[in-house]
Order: C-alpha cells, then sequence, then structure tokens
C-alpha cells in the first residue's frame, strides 16, 4: 500500500524539510513585526495548525488563531497588515482554503505552507515555504503531515531564537526510525481491538492535536468512529461514553502535560476502558497504569513530540484498516484533494 511506504518514508521526509532551515531563517529576518498569526486549514492540515498555536503562543509570545478554513469567513475577525496568516496545504488547491487565502490577501500577509510545488496556493500567497516531502499518493495524509508540523516548528523556532530546540530537531528523524519499529506491537494491537465500535483519543498541550489526529486517520480509512478529546474536557461530559468497550489511547509524553493526562487515564480505567499508552520507555507509572504501552525515548522534548508521536497512530489505524478487510489506500467518501 502506498500508505504504508509513505509512514515509512517519514524520517527521509523530514530529513528534507530540515533543509528548509536556511530559507525560513532568511524570512523570518525580513519579516515585519507581526502582532497576530491566524492558521488557516482543512482536515490533518488544520491539527498541523493546531500544534503551531501551542508554538507560537508558547514560544514566540504572539497571540495565535487557527481557523478552519471552511469557517474563515464567519470568524476570521479583523485582518490587517500587522496580521500573519498561515495557510498549511499538502495540495495547495483545496477549494475552502483557496477562498480564505484570497480573503486574507486582501488585509494581511499571506504565507502558504504546501507539499505540491507551483500549486495554486503557492502562486497567490505572498510568502511560501515548501514541505518537500515528496509526492502523496495515499489519499490519508502521512508524511506530508509531519513535514507540515516540521516547517512549523522550523518557522516559530527560528522566530522565538529557539537554538537549542533546532538542534535537537535534527535528532527527531532517528527519534521517528525508533517509533517505527514498534510496527510489529501496533499490529498486534490492531488485531486485538479490530471489532472496537468506538474509540477516544485524549492527550494534552502539545499532544492534543496529536490525539485529534489519531481520531481522524482512524475515521478515515477504517470507519470506526474515533474521537479526539482533550484529555480534561473528559469530565464535562464524555466520560459518560467510556466503558469497557471502548479503547482509549492516550498520549503521554514526558513534560508538562504529563501528569495531569495521567490523572485522566485513571479515570478512564475506573469506567473499564483498555488503555493503550504512548510514552517514554523510561515512565514506570505509565507502564503499570496502561493496558498496552508504545514506548519512545525519553529524550524527546515535548515541544517536538508532535512529529513522533503521531507515527503509531498513523500505523494503528493502517493496521486496524487492512485486518477489516478494507483498503486504506481507497477509503470511501474521501478524496485526496477538495476542490469543491
Ligand atoms: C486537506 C485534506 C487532507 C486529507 C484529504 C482531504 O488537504 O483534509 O488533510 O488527507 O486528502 O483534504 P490539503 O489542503 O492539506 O491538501
Amino acid at each position: 500500500h502506498f500508505m504504508l511506504k509513505e509512514i515509512h518514508e517519514q524520517p527521509d521526509a523530514v530529513k528534507k524539510t530540515l533543509m528548509e532551515l536556511q530559507d525560513i531563517k532568511e524570512m523570518v529576518e525580513n519579516f515585519p513585526k507581526f502582532n497576530r498569526i491566524c492558521f488557516v486549514a482543512c482536515g490533518t492540515s488544520y491539527h498541523a495548525s493546531l500544534v503551531g498555536k501551542y508554538l507560537f503562543e508558547g514560544l514566540v509570545g504572539i497571540p495565535t488563531d487557527v481557523l478552519l478554513a471552511s469557517e474563515f469567513e464567519f470568524s476570521a475577525g479583523a485582518l490587517d497588515e500587522k496580521t500573519l496568516a498561515i495557510f498549511i496545504s499538502q495540495s495547495g488547491e483545496t477549494a475552502d482554503t483557496l477562498r480564505a487565502l484570497r480573503m486574507a490577501n486582501e488585509t494581511a500577509q499571506t504565507l502558504a505552507i504546501v507539499n505540491v510545488l507551483g500549486s495554486t496556493a503557492t502562486r497567490e500567497a505572498d510568502h511560501v515555504i515548501y514541505t518537500r516531502a515528496g509526492p502523496e499518493i495515499g489519499v490519508a495524509a502521512t508524511k506530508t503531515y509531519v513535514s507540515q508540523l516540521t516547517c512549523i516548528c522550523l518557522l516559530a523556532l527560528s522566530m522565538a531564537g529557539e537554538e537549542k530546540l533546532l538542534e535537537d530537531i535534527q535528532h527527531v528523524p532517528d527519534h521517528m526510525k525508533l517509533a517505527l519499529e514498534a510496527e510489529d506491537q501496533i499490529r498486534e494491537i490492531a488485531k486485538k481491538y479490530k471489532d472496537a465500535e468506538d474509540f477516544f483519543f485524549i492527550g494534552r498541550g502539545y499532544s492534543y492535536p496529536t490525539a485529534m489526529e489519531g481520531a481522524l486517520k482512524l475515521k478515515e480509512i477504517t470507519y470506526i468512529h474515533g474521537e479526539g478529546y482533550a484529555a480534561g474536557e473528559l469530565k464535562h461530559g464524555p466520560l459518560a461514553l467510556i466503558d469497557d468497550d471502548v479503547p482509549v489511547v492516550a498520549v503521554v509524553p514526558p513534560g508538562d502535560s504529563h501528569d495531569k493526562t495521567l490523572g485522566n487515564l485513571q479515570e478512564v480505567k475506573a469506567r473499564g476502558a483498555s488503555v493503550i499508552a504512548l510514552g517514554s520507555s523510561d515512565d514506570e507509572v505509565l507502564k503499570s497504569e496502561a493496558h498496552e504501552m508504545i514506548e519512545f525515548s525519553g529524550e524527546l522534548n515535548e515541544v517536538l513530540s508532535p512529529i513522533v508521536y503521531v507515527v503509531p497512530l498513523q500505523l494503528l489505524s493502517y493496521h486496524m484498516s487492512v485486518e477489516r478487510g478494507i483498503d486504506p489506500d481507497k477509503p470511501k467518501n474521501l478524496a485526496k484533494c477538495v476542490t469543491v
């Protein structure tokens, strides 16, 4: 399958994206002082944008909105020349994204982060960064997502002058290779849970968009209902849906969000849920709480963790899709590029 091939190409895709660093630094040097960032995107590209909000508000200190392109005309508010509107799109041809880009071009500075060379968004935006993941054939986005995340990190870290994290990000492809080694374990997990009708994916902070992307991948190629939820929101209603038939995938890297997510994990376990946890191989407490534990190096900074932690979630959906007799390269009702 193209999808599996592209999942395995991800360390190389990120390596290519990392080569954009010098160009991004030069672009940033010539930027005026922006007082607002506004990300606009659809689908998987929207989840990459959500990570951007944590980076720009947490590290650069610029107020940042993230808008679904289809909602842009209703909720963008006032954009002016001090706003940088960032359009994230694999194809650069998604109709909703292009419509929003054209509206933003009237007032704001626009930047398109796109994979397909010469696509419409790259011709119409004021600034362009290419993700350089190579052509993506799989309908469900995988390697272009991690390349988008890498681009957004390079941009935010350059604007924030975070030199240490810019060094750390060079090691991300190695962390991704290690994550891919969990494939046999993930195939077994996929076999075990393939008949579940509902899944929850939970995380906090940088891991919340990862939870949403895990749920979207599941919906796209297995047709199983998956909810991506901020772990702290569970107690505001959705806990009522958790019982022993609902597996909960918990994204729990070491860092600021760790202890609180662990608390939420205990809440879902108390309702009988099976917990599939993603966390550090040093995390003995998490291991003792989880029914299944997918392990990562503890050295990885939480800020960079979204690029790596999504990998086993893509593999999980892929293998569940195959186990259910579905062709993950031909998902029903999903086109590679949505031009309407
Ligand atoms: C956005 C998107 C993809 C998804 C599918 C449909 O596309 O939602 O994330 O995988 O292909 O379109 P794009 O604007 O990033 O090209």
